[in-house]
């Protein structure tokens, strides 16, 4: 074998190498990264009420209700659920579209009920 022919060689088994790893990398992280927030709601306020996310970004809020059946609806993303106190809800917040979208309890919840509200912001 010349020595060109053995450069072209090490090339080749340099590059197949690369591409064993990146492919044994893939496998091991999740294709995409999801981003979890949790969240808690109680009389008469989400914490945290103001969440910003990135547009483009995996996220899952876990809202967890303390003390009520608070609901949690985001009007202008058509998204909406109840929350029972105890367990965990997941829910899936699109980050396709910018944008600041205001949310809200909508289980009336007491004399406070009007003020639990937060906003998620979308950053572009
Ligand atoms: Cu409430």
């Amino acid at each position: 074998m010349n020595g060109a022919r053995r450069k072209v060689c090490l090339g080749a088994l340099a590059g197949g190498a690369a591409l064993l790893l990146g492919a044994l990398e893939a496998q091991a992280k999740p294709a995409r990264k999801e981003r979890v927030i949790k969240v808690t709601a109680r009389k008469f306020q989400y914490s945290p009420s103001e969440i910003t996310l990135k547009r483009g970004e995996s996220v899952v809020l876990e809202l967890t209700a303390i003390d009520f059946v608070h609901g949690f609806n985001v009007p202008s993303l058509h998204l909406r659920a109840d929350l029972p106190p105890g367990p965990v809800t997941r829910v899936r917040i699109p980050t396709d579209k910018a944008g600041v979208f205001d949310f809200l309890c909508d289980n009336f919840c007491g004399s406070g009920h009007e003020e639990m509200n937060g906003k998620i912001t979308v950053l572009a």
